[in-house]
């Protein structure tokens, strides 16, 4: 807030986002405005605000293009300088300018964390700053938040930190009993699974106890962090965003013991369970140039010949140039290690969630089944387009040895599909681009079933049953769980695969603002502020659209039913189901193309592949081979599925033809298992970090504008503040308010209320009330009843300002 008639503002920029700018002069309708010309980025933080120095350039702005035809305020002080908050709730201004700079000045001050009320801001550093992570940082927000008992916040002498965020969920989840989640989301890259593990080893230190030094972590503990790396090498891929990407979402959900046990008992992680979501199958058989397929491909052919003749012996001399499905890739070092290093270290880690020796073999050998069938090539069969061979006969026969199959056997299970109607049963030949297509489908099917599998052999081993085996089965354990899932996606083209992601994100959001809601209403009780003013845009109809009885995933499923379903008839339905929805947006020139008006923004949908990603079936021919496949996690896996997938239907009969209409959808199970996931979470206390990805070059110090901007509004973060600042848009410590404006005070029109007996609090509020009810009276507005209304509200230790007020007495001042 400037002392001049000059305002520091921020205005649009097509480049930045947003520049801070002067406000020369507004006449309601337009603004004139001096803007600075920096030669670089680095110019601009310097001098911030400040319109020295630069070359100055003035601009006339629409007022209508701005939020309440208003330019929105830099937080700057009495000197004109951008400070920085470490809680945004504090910022006087709070709007997407103002967080956007609040959290590139602490970034660039190597400061990753910034509070929102309880929700933290991490920006990704880019750098591991060791100081934010030593042994004493730990203990300290332990100290202070979970072992010492205090009146006030105990944040207040605190930096922003994740640790706050691990340590109330402790606190919560031991002393009160009550069960936490911390809900950690951004984009690729932005931060989240470092995060997660950041949260997890510091939850596992807390549970140490108030005086641990951690010398020795116990093996339980040990055991749960070891078991990361396993999921991160079946999960896990090189992507252009992220070394290290999660290709899947995941749910950690930490098992103590003695929850909120009286006093100030500790509660013991006792063990963990993962949950995972949506693992991206297709890139094992396909990825760009400049990314990887999973990382365990790369550690299984970097082993050591010694260990590959055990797995089998055709995989000896093997590099990554002898399987398609890897291809050519520079050597890559993640985590410090090497691809042969974590073979070695996945082996380990196999053996120690309790795989013998035999078992690990069996495995490396389930995935050479994967690798080979990328391997086998086809070609059309006799100069017939239509039908197709093996064009590569030495890799269907070692294929073929692979899975203890017959060659002839899986070569027909390839090149031909088993199509049966109520009375007969016959074959057709596929042409080669569909024989191939099935060699991919049935690799990816036997991929997704050895992940699963990793999840199940890990959970087996680390959960609490598993460790104490003597529990009373069905004991209740205290949980804190972690959610590291994918963030909301707009890319140039947007599959069915987003569609189920940002479904993901439209639920979760939910939540954050019913969560936000809550906190607002607690914080007016608090404060003793009428709570009737707060409304706010909630996402129901974006979730109506998508999920609802006639929802879009209601209309795919039955496309999927029908004969001829296809991306065109499917968005037909739903732009005729859903004409008057205000989140639907017809395309104007593509008919396979459809647009969601997200909480986050609009994304078109490019339709023509939703259908066969929503069925996503394999053909019974070849889950028959897979079923007969001598390698026994492969053929348990899928014989396993066949019976699940029959139960309930005639025993004996063949079972594909019935469950090709019924089988659950991709989209059906999703559902399904996300909304046991909101379940779950609604049944917790959740605890939010948004990760932000400050650029795209990976390099430390730098903030991208514009790209922040969108996380921030991605993240819900803007929405949040929309909400927690709708009725009083700004806000300002009574304290503050009295020494800044009590000159504008006429003490005998307007007395101050204070009386003896009042504490020191009361006494600064009584003051302070008199202030703005002599300074705001000018503001005061009548509603619909011609009831008056004041533009402020005192609370117990804050002054709440309706929309243009704070604005109005600076103006004044
Ligand atoms: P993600 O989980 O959000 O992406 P990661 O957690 O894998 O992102 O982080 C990406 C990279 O950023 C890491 O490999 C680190 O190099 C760096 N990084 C992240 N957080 C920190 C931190 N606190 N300190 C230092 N470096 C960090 V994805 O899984 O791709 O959506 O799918
Ligand atoms: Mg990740």
């Amino acid at each position: 807030m400037g002392k001049d008639a000059q305002p520091y503002v921020y205005i649009r920029d097509e480049e930045h986002a947003w520049v801070p700018a002067r406000q020369l002069s507004n006449d309601g309708k337009k603004a004139t405005v001096a803007v600075q010309k920096y030669k670089s980025e680095d110019e601009m933080m310097a001098n911030a605000s400040s319109t020295s120095g630069t070359k100055v350039e003035q601009k006339t702005i629409d007022l209508k293009t701005y939020p309440g035809g208003n330019l929105p305020m830099q937080n700057v002080d009495d000197g004109g300088k951008l400070g920085n908050h470490e809680d945004m709730v504090n910022l006087p201004y709070l709007h997407e300018a103002a967080i956007l700079y609040n959290i590139k000045i602490r970034h660039n001050k190597a400061l990753p964390y910034t509070r929102t009320g309880d929700l933290v801001v991490a920006v990704n550093p880019y750098q591991w700053i060791e100081s934010l992570y030593t042994m004493e940082k730990r203990k300290l927000y332990a100290k202070k938040l979970v072992w010492e008992n205090s009146e006030t916040d105990p944040r207040e002498h605190l930096a922003p930190h994740v640790y706050e965020t691990s340590a109330l969920c402790y606190k919560g989840m031991a002393f009160d009993g009550i069960n936490q989640s911390i809900l950690v989301s951004g984009e690729s890259g932005a931060g989240k699974t470092e995060t997660v593990k950041i949260c997890m080893n510091h939850i596992a230190s807390v549970q140490e106890g108030p005086s641990s030094a951690m010398a020795e972590m116990s093996p339980v503990v040990k055991r749960i962090l070891d078991s990361n790396p396993l999921l991160e090498a079946f999960g896990n891929a090189k992507t252009r965003r992220n070394d290290n990407s999660s290709r899947f979402g995941k749910y950690l959900q930490l098992q103590f013991d003695g929850a909120g046990g009286v006093g100030r008992s500790v509660a013991n992680l006792a063990g963990s369970k993962a949950e995972v979501f949506l693992l991206e199958k297709n890139r094992v058989c396909k990825h760009d140039d400049w990314e990887r397929t999973y990382h365990i491909f790369y550690q299984l052919v970097a082993a050591p010949d010694s260990d590959k003749a055990g797995i089998w012996d055709s995989l000896k001399g093997t590099n990554n140039d002898s399987f398609k499905y890897v291809g050519k890739c520079e050597p890559m070092k993640f985590d410090g290690m090497t691809d042969a290093e974590h073979y070695l270290n996945t082996t380990k880690v196999l053996k120690f969630v309790g795989l013998s020796d035999s078992d690990v073999k069996k495995f490396y050998n389930a995935i050479c089944v994967v690798l080979q069938l990328g391997n086998v090539t086809f070609g059309a069969a006799g100069g017939d387009a239509d039908k197709s061979a093996v064009t590569s006969a030495g890799e269907l026969s070692k294929l073929a040895s692979l899975m203890g199959l017959a060659e002839p056997e899986i070569t027909l299970a390839l090149t031909e599909r088993t199509m049966k109607t109520r009375d007969e049963c016959y074959k057709v030949p596929l042409g080669p681009a569909v024989a191939k297509d099935s060699a991919d489908a049935l690799a990816k099917e036997v991929y997704g079933k050895i992940f699963l599998w990793v999840v199940k052999a890990i959970n087996v081993r680390t959960s609490a049953e598993a460790n104490y085996p003597g529990d009373a089965p069905g004991k209740k354990y205290g949980i804190i769980g972690l959610l590291d899932i994918f963030g909301f996606e707009s890319f140039g083209v947007n599959r069915f695969e987003q569609l189920c992601i940002n479904y993901a994100n439209e639920k979760l959001q939910q939540k954050f603002t019913e969560d936000i809601f809550k906190a607002v209403m607690d914080e007016y009780k608090y404060e003793g502020i009428p709570l009737q003013d707060i409304k706010f845009d909630d996402n129901t109809d974006v979730l109506d659209l998508v999920e609802s009885r006639t929802g879009l995933c209601a209309l795919l499923n039955e496309e999927c039913v029908r004969p001829k379903g296809s991306g065109e008839g499917f968005v037909n339905k739903v732009l005729a189901a859903h004409k008057k929805s205000p989140c639907l947006v017809p395309h104007k020139t593509d008919r396979l193309s459809f647009g969601v008006v997200h909480y986050a923004g609009l994304v078109y949908y490019e339709a023509s592949g939703f259908v066969e990603s929503n069925k996503d079936t394999l053909p019974t021919d070849l889950e028959d081979a897979a079923t007969k496949c001598s390698n026994s996690i492969i053929a348990d896996a899928f014989t396993f599925e066949k019976y699940a997938a029959a139960a309930g239907g005639t025993k004996g009969k063949p079972k594909r033809q019935k469950s090709n209409l019924m089988a659950p959808t991709v989209w059906t199970k999703y559902k399904t298992q996300l909304s046991s996931l909101m379940t779950s979470l609604y049944a917790t206390q959740s605890k939010y970090i948004r990760c932000i990805k400050p650029n795209t070059v990976k390099k430390p110090l730098i903030m991208e504008h514009k790209t922040s901007v969108e996380q921030l509004r991605y993240a819900g973060i803007v929405a949040g503040v929309t909400i927690s600042r709708s009725a009083f848009p700004n806000r300002l410590a009574n304290s503050v308010v009295f020494s800044r404006y009590n000159s504008m005070w006429d003490k005998d029109k307007y007395p101050s209320k204070k009386s003896g007996g009042m504490s020191m609090p009361e006494l600064v509020k009584a003051d302070c009330e008199a202030v703005m009810e002599c300074a705001l009276k000018e503001k005061e507005t009548k509603n619909k009843d011609g009831k008056m209304i004041k533009a402020f509200v005192c609370g117990k230790t804050k002054t709440y300002f309706r929309s243009g007020a704070l604005e109005f007495l600076e103006s004044q001042r």
